[in-house]
């Protein structure tokens, strides 16, 4: 049994698809950001850094989504969510999670929290300029899907799940992910997959999805 701390729409939502995937019994424990419960003592013992998600597995605790994503595709390679160990499509597995953690991922950071990067004068600026690093990289996750339906090639993977998380993140941004075409086509794909649904309905999401 598995408990995922998180919030609706966060860096939560590829693991809580994952669980959903996988079809593993978990827990949900969805954290006020108003009341501040990310900042609590007792989330910080879990996570130290204040910030979703946290994966509790028995006595590990995991923080990262990333790590969690990895964490759950290693105790469940029946879902085939990962490549096998040593191939070269794991290498390029590995590519790509590397990629949207540490690529992408920071400069939503620096998107979504200017405050904590510049003064406030300059926040509006920082924010353009973010939002333009993001196309580009994302118009790099468009071409590579020109010819494919999932970054991997036919197979589904927890890539993708962190990919879809990512871009949907740009939904009301003036640059969306979902208006480059082989993007686009990608999110309808994985939005359409019922562990997808079911983790948009347990989150309490609306329209617009990505
Ligand atoms: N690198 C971390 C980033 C987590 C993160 O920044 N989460 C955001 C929500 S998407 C958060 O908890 N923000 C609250 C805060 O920073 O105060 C991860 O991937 O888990």
């Amino acid at each position: 049994m598995y408990t995922l701390h998180t919030m609706p729409s966060t860096a939560g939502m590829a693991p809580h698809i994952l669980l959903r995937e996988i079809g593993a019994e978990h827990e949900l424990v969805f954290l006020e950001r108003a009341k501040e419960e990310h900042k609590s003592a007792e989330y910080l013992a879990l996570n130290p850094n204040g910030r979703v998600p946290t994966l509790v597995d028995g006595d590990l605790v995991v923080y990262e989504s990333a790590a969690i994503c990895l964490h759950l595709c290693d105790r469940h390679p029946q879902a085939g969510l990962a490549p096998a160990v040593g191939t070269q499509e794991r290498a390029r597995f590995y590519q790509w999670m590397a990629w949207l953690t540490n690529t992408i991922q920071p400069d939503m950071l620096v998107y979504f929290y200017p405050e904590r990067y510049v003064p406030a004068a300059a926040c509006a600026d920082l924010k353009t300029v973010a939002e333009g690093r993001l196309h580009l990289q994302f118009q790099i996750a468009d071409a590579t899907l020109a010819d494919r339906p999932y970054l991997l090639g036919e197979t589904y993977s927890a890539a993708d799940a962190y990919l879809f998380m990512l871009a949907r993140w740009s939904r009301n941004m003036t640059l969306k992910a979902r208006d480059l075409p082989n993007l686009g086509h990608f999110l309808e794909r994985v939005y359409a997959r019922p562990a997808v649904r079911a983790a948009f309905v347990a989150e309490g999401l609306e329209a617009p999805y990505f």
